[in-house]
């Protein structure tokens, strides 16, 4: 489903005015509401309809992870946009897939029971795609324990920390112009950094048996951080060359580079 064409027809459709009873009777933010529960209602029926997995997400780092995953473990999916921007995650539809109301978020309509299974937060996702598929987390125990520690490493530590730096850094930049968030941020992201180059001194990916979950979740982020000049220059990341070295590797891998772009706002 192209939900982008659809609101660019939805946009030239409410210039022409109201075209039906609900047209009449409902304000437009309200229609445009009704609208987008009405795309969610049809994704959910397609859901119910096939097999494919149903993502809804956009390409955030957060979002990215699951498109990472997706395309590496080879799954069919589709792919459903969700313009936080417009605010299409507080829908009753999206609400009903993720009750916190923040992207990505899978239906699996083949769940561990064969019924429809709903699963949110990015990390718990990446498990849940990994034990479906058996692909990404070490069989070995110690190694799979090792993947699940980067892994959360990443969920409270990368993701938080970046996330409220690059708000006060630059998303929020004239809201606050007390100096104390981007430092206290900064100074953890590059600590989390420094502990990162650490652990890749010697070592392609994060954990010794190849490319796993743990690369997935925390490359976008560290990306990201790297794609924006001065976030770049703040964060020093051209001083952590192991850092550097695996960002490439990671993006040059042509699945990863093709989930990154899943759910692209063009
Ligand atoms: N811990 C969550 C974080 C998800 C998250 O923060 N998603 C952001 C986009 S990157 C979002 O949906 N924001 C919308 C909002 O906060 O209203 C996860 O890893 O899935």
């Amino acid at each position: 489903m192209n939900l982008q064409r659809e609101e660019e027809e939805e946009e030239e459709e409410e210039e022409v005015g109201p075209i039906s009873f609900v047209d009449i009777v409902c304000s437009s933010e309200r229609r445009r509401e009704l609208r987008q529960n009405f795309r969610l209602l049809s994704a959910k029926v397609e859901a119910e309809m096939t097999s494919k997995i149903q993502l809804y997400s956009l390409a955030t780092p957060n979002g990215m992870k699951i498109g990472i995953a997706l395309e590496e473990m080879g799954l069919e999916y589709d792919a459903h946009l969700i313009n936080i921007m417009k605010n299409d995650q507080f829908t009753p539809e999206f609400i009903a897939v993720n009750p916190n109301s923040k992207i990505p978020a899978i239906v699996d309509p083949d769940g561990p029971d064969g019924k429809p299974f709903n699963v949110f937060e990015s990390g718990a996702i990446l498990l849940y795609l990994a034990d479906k598929t058996g692909k990404f987390l070490s069989h070995d125990p110690r190694l799979k324990w090792e993947t699940i520690q980067w892994l959360f490493f990443q969920m409270a530590g990368v993701g938080p920390m970046f996330g409220q730096f690059g708000h006060f850094f630059k998303f929020a930049k004239d809201k606050c112009k007390d100096p104390y968030p981007v430092e206290r941020y900064a100074t953890e992201s590059k600590r989390l950094l420094g502990v990162l180059e650490k652990r890749l001194e010697g070592r392609e990916y994060l954990i010794d048996d190849g490319y796993s979950i743990a690369d997935m979740a925390t490359v976008p982020l560290v990306y990201s951080a790297s794609n924006f000049p001065e976030t770049k220059a703040k964060l020093e990341i051209d001083s952590l060359p192991n850092v550097t070295a695996w960002v490439e590797r990671c993006i040059a891998r042509p699945a990863t580079a093709k989930g990154m772009t899943v759910c692209k706002l063009s």
